[in-house]
């Protein structure tokens, strides 16, 4: 099969040339521009992409960003922001030969504030080490994700990511109070704020928020850590039907309330997967058609506890719960937490696989997985669903021996379409990249999607950030 990229129309953005690299060496030392050994940079997380950019630079400070843009714009040489290129949607490598622009060296954590739980940290930093520096402030970070230990916080602010959390935090609008990014012109936008409340004119530090590096690099962010959990216990239950995992989920927020901090599913298949993959894995229980993980954090372990066993045992009485088990012990509760989070890579490891990121109506949640199952037949090997159970949020994915134009064809564009018609977002945490770029037309319409174009040309008027993707 041909490169993805290949039917792309290189912009007609300038060529880099060698006075090019020396003012860039000029600004950031030679050590912080590299012209080798790029592979690392130039192709995605799945590997579906492979940019061909000759140059990477890795600025220090947003002074130097500032500069490296500046001149950038100047020269209409584009760029592409890459944070820990853990991206799944290819928005963080090049199409063509941009110069990617790393966030590597801006990765300090630059206050924690344990009275306001207030965190300042650089983009660049990534989310394990800022969960750990939080965590010495006895604050957490309010978002986890299985690839905590690679993406930058940046990156994660960047595509609005949500992960496993957010049915207890919220989206990024909510916790990041205020951002600093540079824009394509070089100009530094400081809109950081440490406070809640800041109603002084439009709320621009959203626009940054999943912009995918399309309107500015974020150079900077605070956000608000809420004050870790004395208590964190885990259930891990299996299940018969999807009828009974919502009655579950719709039990769990009536009498677990306040405390529920996570509520994720994984059908069989994908568990199997998981555990075929992975041997480490042990699930502490089997034989069930659908897997639900519910967490609680809170203050006060022994309430919790009551709690949650009562939740259990009133979810086995009415035969919703079949079985399951619950630990606060912390390996244990990592050792579960550990099985939900090599999910998606067990499959990505099986084979190749089409991967959906969809929000969905939650009575629809999990139908499109028995459709996709039927629709593709033997033509795929898995067809599976997990995801984010309390955001409405399904990974659905289609494995396959390997990809061919038949079975490409039977997907693409039914999950979409599917998606459409329960006016569902075809993108519900991952960002449109360049992968999803085709298919924005069936979450976003006509109007909305050409006030974001005039938004892009305000920002960026000679289209040198990111380019090729999301609108492009
Ligand atoms: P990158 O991949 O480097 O970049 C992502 C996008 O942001 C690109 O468009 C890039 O240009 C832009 N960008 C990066 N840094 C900046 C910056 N400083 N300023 C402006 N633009 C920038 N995502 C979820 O939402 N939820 C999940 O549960 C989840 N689980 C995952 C599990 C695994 C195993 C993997 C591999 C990925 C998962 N992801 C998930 C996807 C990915 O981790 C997220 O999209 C993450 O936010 C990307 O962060 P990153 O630093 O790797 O960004
Ligand atoms: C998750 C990771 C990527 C995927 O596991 O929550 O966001 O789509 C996903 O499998
Ligand atoms: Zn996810």
């Amino acid at each position: 099969l041909t490169q993805i990229t290949d039917h792309v129309q290189r912009g007609n953005y300038a060529q880099l040339n060698d006075k090019d690299v020396s003012h860039f060496e000029q600004l950031l030392g030679k050590n912080h521009v590299l012209t080798e050994d790029l592979d690392g940079y130039n192709v995605c997380f799945l590997k579906r992409i492979r940019g061909n950019s000759k140059l990477v630079l890795k600025p220090g400070s947003t002074a130097e960003l500032a500069a490296v843009l500046k001149h950038c714009n100047e020269r209409k040489l584009a760029v592409v922001p890459q944070g820990g290129n853990t991206g799944l949607v290819g928005g963080s490598v090049p199409i063509c030969d941009e110069i990617v622009v790393s966030l590597q060296r801006m990765n300090k954590v630059l206050s924690v504030d344990e009275v306001t739980g207030i965190a300042i940290v650089e983009a660049g930093c990534i989310l394990e080490n800022f969960s750990l520096r939080a965590q010495e402030a006895g604050l957490t970070v309010p978002l986890d994700l299985g690839a905590k230990a690679s993406c930058h916080i940046g990156g994660n602010v960047s595509t609005n990511a949500g992960g496993l959390r957010v049915v207890r935090y919220g989206n990024l609008h909510g916790s990041v109070l205020g951002v600093e990014a540079v824009l394509a012109n070089g100009q530094v936008l400081d809109l950081m704020s440490n406070f809640k409340k800041d109603n002084t004119g439009y709320h621009m530090k959203n626009l940054f928020i999943g912009s995918e590096g399309t309107l500015g690099i974020i150079t900077k962010l605070s956000m608000l850590c809420p004050h870790e959990s004395k208590a964190v216990n885990l259930a891990f239950i299996g299940l018969n039907s999807f009828d009974d995992v919502l009655k579950t989920f719709v039990s769990a927020k009536r009498n677990l309330g306040e405390i529920l901090s996570s509520c994720e599913l994984i059908d069989e298949r994908a568990l199997n997967v998981a555990l075929e993959q992975y041997k480490f894995l042990n699930a502490p229980i089997s034989g069930y058609p659908f897997y639900m993980l519910i967490e609680t954090s809170g203050s006060n372990g022994a309430h919790d506890e009551e709690k949650l066993n009562q939740f259990i045992s009133l979810g086995m009485e009415r035969d919703e719960i079949r079985d399951g088990t619950v630990t606060g012990e912390p390996g244990k509760v990592q050792e579960i937490w550990k099985i939900r989070e090599m999910v998606p890579l067990g499959l990505i490891e099986k084979s190749f696989c089409f991967k959906y990121d969809i929000s969905l109506p939650l009575r629809d949640f999990y139908s499109i997985v028995d459709v996709m199952r039927d629709r593709c037949g033997d033509l795929a090997t898995v067809v599976c669903g997990y995801g984010h159970l309390g955001d409405s949020n399904l990974h659905l994915n289609v494995n396959c021996e390997r990809l061919t134009d038949e079975i490409l064809h039977r997907v693409e564009p039914f999950v979409y379409e599917y998606t459409s018609k329960l006016r569902g977002s075809i993108s519900a945490e991952h960002g449109i990249g360049f992968l999803k770029k085709d298919y924005l037309h069936y979450s976003k319409n006509a109007v909305a999607i050409d006030w974001m174009r005039d938004m892009k040309k305000m920002f960026d008027p000679n289209g040198i950030l990111n380019p090729y993707k999301m609108l492009a």
